[in-house]
């Protein structure tokens, strides 16, 4: 693919399609003088791309600038991801200043840009689909908008406020193909605006997976067509505080036009009290002595009924959630309540279990995936559940969040074979004083003990920002640019470690992210040129 500038030339061939990692974008002055490229000034680009050269040569952007496709280009005016990121960026570009009274053939300075004209290459480029862990990046309208949004970080006021750039060479494509933000929607609700505000700004970052931890112990806002009671009960109010299935179209649509995949969460056994007030029997009673007391634990694994409800539900969401894959949960699993029930005691010696209900998290997990198998979708699953020894799909992936041991979980997950992403040093619902997004920044995803082959099973990271602390309210800027420096390692190459060069230029994104309407906290004591308003 590429993006083309009328009297500059700019090359966006970043590619990565089907294991093609020959990216390139190139500005160059079609008078063919050879510009004067300077390397080791990065501007404000972030993520840092894999390779940047820009020159001293400026051009500005002649006062009748478009995006347009490129004659001959393969995917163009039917293609609505392309059609909605020009609008989008063009915006961005010019602030959404009204620029009138230009007519369209009115005549530019020689040394102006007249146009990005958008060449895309590939027959097959992905205008209608959705972005999976295996076409990540790799279909050149996806791509593009990655492209695009690097263009737009090039793009600055000259001293005269008009809008230049500089003849740039950049190389460019991800380090790692997951490189996800966490949600939290049960522990507080938020409104779809502000997800989508958030998946506005994971583009920015150039993230490409929003991890939509929708439903957990405190409020099931997920209003399921086939199980409407689920939220009608479980939610914290059953009209203002769930996501219609309006809702969750809009949110899939959003970030499809943003090359981002929607990947929700629907955590079981555990983390699931909210599921209990609209489905009765589905949790497991808590006994005291020889009485129920009225409590309840985790799903109960030793009723039919629960696995005839789970393969309803999982089939609801997999035709209402287009990605290839779900998070199914499966951490911190509570044994206490199964310990108290008579009636899982006896399935526990029926089983030959023992007393370790380990097992007997395992036997439900295993019937469990069996199930979502037959969704035809791939899993995602925290750590515990390869801990405990469930039988797991090749294709699994393996989310590591646990804190200590953290390298040695990676080790023996990649060992087994398994593909794994990486939250432990990422959880950005922890705060302190200071600037811990250096913290975040200097982690090394491969940082552990195993051949290369193993380091190849990371396919990435995700920064969880879990929501007890967070809402409408603050989570935005606690979020960002806190998640942009997990952005930079998971985008950029392994060597870009330079804590000062990385300062500088976060500095300018966050003002950038605030000019574009994103309520971004500061990194220090500092100013934007435009301000929040
Ligand atoms: N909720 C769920 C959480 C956490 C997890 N799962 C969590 C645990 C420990 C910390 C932060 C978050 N709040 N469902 C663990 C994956 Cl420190």
């Amino acid at each position: 693919m590429l993006l083309l500038l009328k009297f500059a030339v700019l090359l966006l061939t970043l590619g990565l399609c089907q294991g093609n990692r020959q990216p390139n974008i190139l500005v160059e002055d079609v008078e063919d003088v050879e510009p004067a490229f300077e390397p080791s000034r990065f501007g404000s680009l972030w993520p840092l791309p894999q390779k940047v050269k820009i020159s001293q040569d400026s051009f500005k952007l002649g006062s009748s600038f478009r995006i347009v496709d490129g004659k001959g280009s393969s995917a163009g005016s039917s293609c609505n991801i392309l059609q909605n990121a020009y609008r989008r960026y063009y915006e961005y570009i010019f602030g959404g200043a009204k620029r009138q009274g230009l007519g369209k053939n009115r005549r530019s300075a020689p040394s102006e840009l007249t146009e990005l004209r958008v060449y895309i290459t590939s027959a097959d480029s992905e205008c209608d689909g959705y972005p999976s862990v295996k076409s990540d990046e790799s279909c050149e309208s996806l791509l593009f908008l990655v492209g695009l949004e690097t263009f737009s970080q090039l793009v600055y006021e000259d001293e005269y406020g008009a809008k230049s750039i500089n003849a740039t060479a950049i190389s460019d494509f991800p380090r790692f193909a997951h490189r996800g933000i966490l949600l939290d929607t049960s522990r507080h609700f938020l409104p779809v605006k502000v997800i989508l505000a958030n998946l506005e700004t994971m583009a920015m970052n150039k993230f490409n997976v929003f991890h939509w931890h929708i439903v957990d112990d405190p409020s099931f806002p997920y209003l399921s067509r086939t199980f409407p009671q689920l939220s009608q009960q479980g939610s914290y109010h059953p009209y203002t505080h769930v996501y219609t299935p309006a809702d969750v179209k809009m949110v899939i649509e959003f970030a499809r036009l943003r090359g981002i995949r929607v990947i929700p969460e629907f955590d079981t056994p555990g983390h699931t009290q909210s599921w209990g007030k609209g489905q009765p029997d589905l949790l497991t009673p808590c006994y005291s002595g020889a009485t129920p007391s009225g409590t309840f634990g985790p799903v109960n694994p030793i009723l039919n009924t629960t696995y005839d409800f789970m393969a309803q539900f999982f089939k609801e969401i997999s035709s209402v959630f287009p990605d290839g894959y779900v998070h199914l949960g499966g951490d911190e699993v509570d044994f206490t309540c199964w310990k108290s029930n008579p009636d899982i005691q006896k399935f526990m010696d029926a089983q030959g279990f023992g007393k370790d209900y380990s097992k007997l998290e395992s036997f439900y997990i295993q019937k469990l995936l069996n199930i979502v198998t037959t969704t035809k979708k791939g899993y995602i699953i925290w750590q515990e559940v390869f801990d405990n020894g469930v039988t797991l799909k090749p294709d699994t992936v393996v989310h590591v969040w646990i804190g200590s041991g953290t390298n040695e979980e990676m080790s023996k997950v990649t060992a087994a074979g398994y593909t794994t992403i990486l939250s432990a040093p990422w959880y950005l619902d922890y705060i302190s004083i200071g600037q811990d997004w250096r913290n975040y920044y200097k982690v090394e995803p491969l940082n552990f003990n195993g051949t290369e082959k193993q380091k190849a099973l990371v396919i990435g990271g995700e920064a969880c920002l879990w929501g007890e602390f967070v809402d409408a309210t603050n989570l935005t800027p606690r979020l960002w640019p806190r998640a942009s420096a997990v952005g930079e390692r998971l985008w950029s190459s392994k060597d870009v470690t330079d804590l000062n060069d990385a300062f500088n230029r976060l500095s300018v994104h966050r003002c950038r992210m605030v000019e574009r309407g994103i309520p971004a906290e500061p990194l220090f004591y500092s100013y934007c040129p435009r301000e929040y308003k």
